[in-house]
């Protein structure tokens, strides 16, 4: 029997079903990338793309990184796998301690799984496990907000408000109210966070006024919004909702999945805003994203509380077969070695400013409704041109053609370039952009006689 035909033709797209994509449009006028290296993609044909949001925001080191390849490739001479349920493998251990050292505060346990949708769900489970460990098993409810975006299980997408990742999805989760986002226009054109919008977190006053703390388990929010077209935090809401937690004995969630490894230019938002979280999820950066890897980082407290039980008891009821896996553990291992050798989370903080001027510059153009940024990421709302994320599809294709990749959320395009990014780059990127932004002004597409 002759192998099937695997060549990656364009006329060879049907079997792959792809992910948020619209397949059928897609397969018709197919984006395909075939190689990466430090800030660029390659189209099959040889066409160079720059990458403006390392990937899906998550390879913070640059691609194509040889230290991470030998690393992998030793691991994977030396042993393939080995489980982490009743035995562990010492890459995995050495890992924990090397995280710990590098998070603020007392969140000094790691938790390992493959992905930001599994760390969710995960910290979602530490927490109601938690409470039930102490005795304060009717803590059962979680607090999350409106364009959240916690992922894709059935826990992150409860506790998530992106409208169109929950309405096909039945009854979600019960017992999850949302906090209101924090989106305000009052605070247009904000760079770094914005001054309105601290009293939003009292939101949370209100709901726990609804059905009393003793029944909320957990509040869970990213620093700064990610994928909803990125929303920095106002000046003093993250504070205000740790002090609500702490009054309320609620715990705290920080979904660092895209704020976690130098994005804001330091290693976690925990640091750049002073405020701890009792649970932290991470993924993306943690592996520069070669082999996936998330995780829950747990504060001394909390991993205490789920160790009450006799010695021989098992703590948490929740793994995954691929939790720790050794390839990602020496990828994780690698890419720490990097950010510190090359001081990448500071090199993040010291080139936020000239971001921050390049995208600012970009107000003023067609269509611009709202800047934002922190750190090293960015969110430029565009007005709708009819159905929402008409123009905000026009945009990204359009920054495709003309050799850029962003992301599109509605008509909101975001950005995050790796944080080995040069200046000139920076300047490549915001030249593409706006010359996006132009070309998705009319209301009738180019070409047609509207310019
Ligand atoms: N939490 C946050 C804050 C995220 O941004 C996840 C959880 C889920 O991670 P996984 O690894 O399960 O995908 C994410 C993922 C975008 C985009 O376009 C963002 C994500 C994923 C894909 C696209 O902004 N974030």
């Amino acid at each position: 029997m002759t192998p099937p035909d695997t060549a990656p033709s364009a006329n060879n797209l049907e079997a792959f079903f792809m992910p948020f994509t619209a397949n059928r449009q897609f397969k018709k006028n197919p984006r395909l990338l075939a190689k990466a290296k430090g800030v660029h993609y390659w189209t099959p044909e040889g066409r160079k793309i720059i990458d403006g949001t390392a990937g899906l925001w998550c390879v913070n080191a640059g691609h194509g990184r040889e230290e991470i390849k030998a690393a992998i490739a030793r691991q994977l001479d030396e042993m393939d796998y080995a489980p982490s349920f009743q035995m562990g493998h010492p890459k995995a251990f050495e890992l924990a301690a090397r995280h710990a050292a590098l998070r603020p505060g007392d969140l000094n346990h790691a938790f390992y799984c493959n992905s930001g949708s599994e760390a969710v769900d995960s910290a979602l489970k530490i927490a109601l496990a938690y409470h039930r460990a102490r005795g304060e098993g009717t803590r059962t409810r979680f607090v999350g907000r409106e364009r959240g975006y916690h992922g894709v299980g059935f826990g992150g997408i409860s506790v998530g408000g992106m409208v169109n990742n929950r309405k096909w999805f039945g009854a979600l989760l019960p017992g999850v109210d949302h906090l209101p986002h924090t989106h305000l226009a009052k605070n247009a054109f904000s760079k770094g966070q914005p001054a309105h919008g601290a009293e939003l977190a009292d939101e949370l006053e209100r709901i726990v006024g609804l059905h009393d703390a003793s029944n909320i388990a957990a509040v869970i929010v990213e620093p700064c919004a990610g994928s909803t077209g990125y929303l920095p935090p106002p000046k003093g809401y993250l504070e205000r909702l740790r002090q609500i937690c702490d009054k309320h004995g609620i715990l705290l969630i920080f979904d660092e999945v895209i704020t976690g490894f130098g994005r804001l230019g330091t290693a976690f938002a925990a640091d750049k805003f002073g405020v701890i979280p009792d649970l932290m999820t991470v993924a993306k950066g943690i592996s520069n994203a070669t082999v996936p890897m998330g995780g829950v980082f747990v504060r001394k407290p909390v991993f205490d509380g789920l160790m009450n039980g006799p010695e021989n008891a098992i703590d948490l009821f929740h793994g995954y077969t691929y939790s720790a896996h050794p390839l990602a553990c020496a990828a994780a291992s690698a890419v720490l070695d990097i950010y510190r050798d090359e001081n990448l989370f500071k090199r993040s903080a010291e080139l936020s400013p000239y971001w921050e001027d390049g995208v600012h510059s970009l107000r003023g153009l067609p269509n611009v409704t709202d800047i934002r940024n922190l750190g090293l990421a960015a969110g430029i709302d565009l007005a709708p041109k009819g159905a929402v994320g008409t123009r905000g599809y026009e945009a990204f294709t359009k920054a495709f053609e003309l050799g850029l990749m962003v992301r599109q959320s509605g008509d909101a395009i975001a950005m995050s370039p790796p944080l080995v990014i040069e200046k000139a780059q920076i300047d490549e990127i915001i030249d593409i952009t706006a010359k996006t932004i132009k070309a998705v002004a009319p209301e009738r597409r180019a070409g047609m006689g509207a310019g």
